[in-house]
């Protein structure tokens, strides 16, 4: 199996650090990918980390997983709530998939507690910070070294 990992993030993500710390706290989308790559390291996965606030450039980069990876980490933002499309995506993908959110949804305005995209999602992660996508990381390692055997 592909040890090529997606890290796909959606609209207003690139704001992360510079509005709203109370809730997505001061770390940077630069620094998650820092931090992501250099666990990525330490787990032996290659990662492609992306950004958009298009929805249909995060559905082009879940086609190109299809093609070379061996899982998806993705955080869709507000396209969580809404996009079935995106939904659509990765039910096309046959690896793992794991849903990460910065903030505790649950917590938070009702139209955020539905996600279409937990309907695919092999784990979800929410209200851990930033520290999500490292947990996410970690489990699709775990995963992918299990299909191995
Ligand atoms: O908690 C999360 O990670 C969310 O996916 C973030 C989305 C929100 O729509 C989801 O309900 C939960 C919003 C991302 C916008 O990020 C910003 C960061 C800093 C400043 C403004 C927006």
């Amino acid at each position: 199996m592909s040890r090529i990992v997606f890290v796909l993030n959606g609209p207003n993500l690139n704001l992360l650090g510079k509005r709203q710390p109370d809730i997505y706290g001061h770390e940077t989308l630069a620094d998650v990918e820092r931090e992501c790559r250099a666990l990525a390291k330490k787990l032996k996965l290659e990662i492609r980390f992306h950004q958009s606030n298009r929805e249909y450039e995060i559905i082009d980069w879940i086609h190109a997983a299809r093609e070379e990876a061996g899982g998806i980490v993705i955080n869709p933002a507000a396209f969580t709530h809404t996009s079935v499309a995106i939904l659509d995506a990765l039910h096309a993908c046959d690896f793992p998939v794991i849903e990460v959110h910065i903030s505790n949804v649950h917590r938070r305005e009702p139209f955020r507690h539905h996600s279409y995209v937990s309907m695919r999602a092999d784990g979800v992660i929410a209200g851990f910070g930033t520290q999500g996508y490292g947990f996410a990381l970690e489990r699709l390692a775990r995963l992918i070294d299990e299909k191995k055997v």
